[in-house]
């Protein structure tokens, strides 16, 4: 399979690099993700089969790699201290454990320019590109709670902004105005009522950022991207283990990463859905979100941030729906797409949750108002 794929030769290079011991016996593309290429590799390893994960960044989406490997290491390593501190236990299954070149760096860069990371392959997990049980919702609240919990002490400096304005939603309207405007491969036919439901949206665009900017929320440190299958669940248990993909971990609001957990594990449908009629936001789920979440995120929110909780849900369905239409009228040069019309459909599926969101939008603040009674007190 190696010899068999160019990509893949060049694999077997790049792994020579790290400090892994034994002999390359097989590698597989992993087939989760939209941006970065991974690859599961297992070795012989005096007898024993051990895996490690090696990545390729996308430098097209991340301009600055090595910004992202400085964010990357200082974010392991304080994550594993933490752990650490509070006497955890199978802590190289709870965070990503960065294998270093055989030079003792983070990252190696390839004779095209190209920046490879590896990490030790976490093993018995799975993870989940739709959710059904809302004990699963109420998991990744409480991951991505405690994640945001482990990080607010980071020392040092601020973190890179690996993408600058990721989730600045009006300039995100702007860009997709644009390819609307410009519409390079006459694709914006095919997305009239996509683009139409856009362009009634806008005012949405503002929710966070004028809260952000008027001094009402907080920075801090979050993810940025915690669609469910960035957790690792203990494929035993169930229980969220892992929170990775870290590339985009900088500052920015909690609301964000509220949203997109809002995003991703509330409807019992995947990103791509094509049946838009079994798309629709579940009040069980959300409910156990919202617990899970507050459970762990809770003593340190503020009264403004959970008064946006709902909105952010809809904001970030709303700008990731954006963005794939985007990406779709631009051609698809962002997001991988495994079909045509991929990010379209991808879009539709946003929008749809979009308006399931506005049509329960009492019933989802009545949910926060209760789970806020229950939850640890408010920080003022
Ligand atoms: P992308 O930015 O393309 O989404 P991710 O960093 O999320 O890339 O990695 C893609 C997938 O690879 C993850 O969703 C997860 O399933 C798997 N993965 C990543 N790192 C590990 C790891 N250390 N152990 C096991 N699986 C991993
Ligand atoms: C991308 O990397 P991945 O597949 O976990 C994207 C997110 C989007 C998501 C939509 C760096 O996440 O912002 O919300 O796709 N990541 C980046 O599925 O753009
Ligand atoms: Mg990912």
């Amino acid at each position: 399979m190696i010899e068999r794929d160019a990509e893949l030769g060049t694999l077997l290079r790049v792994t020579r690099q790290f400090q892994v011991h034994g002999d390359l016996v097989h590698a597989e593309p992993c087939g989760i993700g939209h941006i970065n290429r991974t690859y599961i590799a297992t070795y012989n390893q005096g007898g024993a089969r051990v895996r490690y994960v090696h990545q390729k960044i996308n430098r097209r989406v991340f301009r600055d790699p090595g910004a992202v490997m400085t964010n990357l290491e200082r974010v392991c390593a304080h994550l594993r201290r933490k752990l650490e501190e509070r006497g955890e236990s199978d802590i190289s299954r709870r965070c990503l454990t960065i294998v270093p070149t055989r030079d003792g760096r983070s990252h190696y860069v390839d004779d095209d320019g190209e920046y490879w990371r590896t990490y030790v392959c976490i093993e018995g997990v799975r993870s989940c590109q739709a959710v059904t049980d809302p004990d699963l919702a109420w998991e990744a609240g409480r991951a991505f709670g405690e994640f945001q919990a482990l990080l607010a002490d980071l020392p040092g400096p601020r973190l890179h902004d690996t993408i600058p304005d990721f989730h600045h939603t009006r300039k995100r309207f702007a860009a997709f105005a644009e390819a609307v405007q410009r519409d390079p491969l006459n694709r914006a036919r095919h997305a009239r009522a996509e683009i139409e439901f856009a362009l009634r949206h806008e005012p949405l665009a503002g929710v966070v950022l004028d809260a952000l900017a008027s001094g009402r929320i907080p920075e801090r440190i979050t993810h940025n991207d915690t669609k469910f299958n960035n957790v690792l669940l203990d494929e035993r248990t169930n229980r969220a283990l892992a929170v990775v993909d870290l590339d985009t971990v900088m500052t920015g609001s909690v609301l964000y990463d509220f949203g997109d957990m809002v995003r991703t594990v509330t409807s019992p449908t995947a990103e791509d859905e094509r049946d838009l009629s079994r798309v629709r936001v579940s009040l069980p789920l959300f409910e156990k979100l919202v617990q899970g979440y507050l459970g762990s995120a809770g003593s340190f929110l503020t009264p403004a941030e959970r008064e946006l909780l709902v909105p952010a849900g809809k904001l970030i369905t709303f700008e990731t729906g954006l963005r794939f239409l985007t990406d779709y009228l631009l051609g698809d040069t962002y997001f991988r797409i495994h079909r045509p019309g991929h990010n379209l459909d991808r879009c539709r599926t946003q929008f749809r949750l979009v308006a399931s969101l506005e049509e329960h939008q009492d019933a989802l603040e009545e949910i926060v108002r209760r789970a806020n009674h229950h939850a640890p007190a408010p920080v003022r």
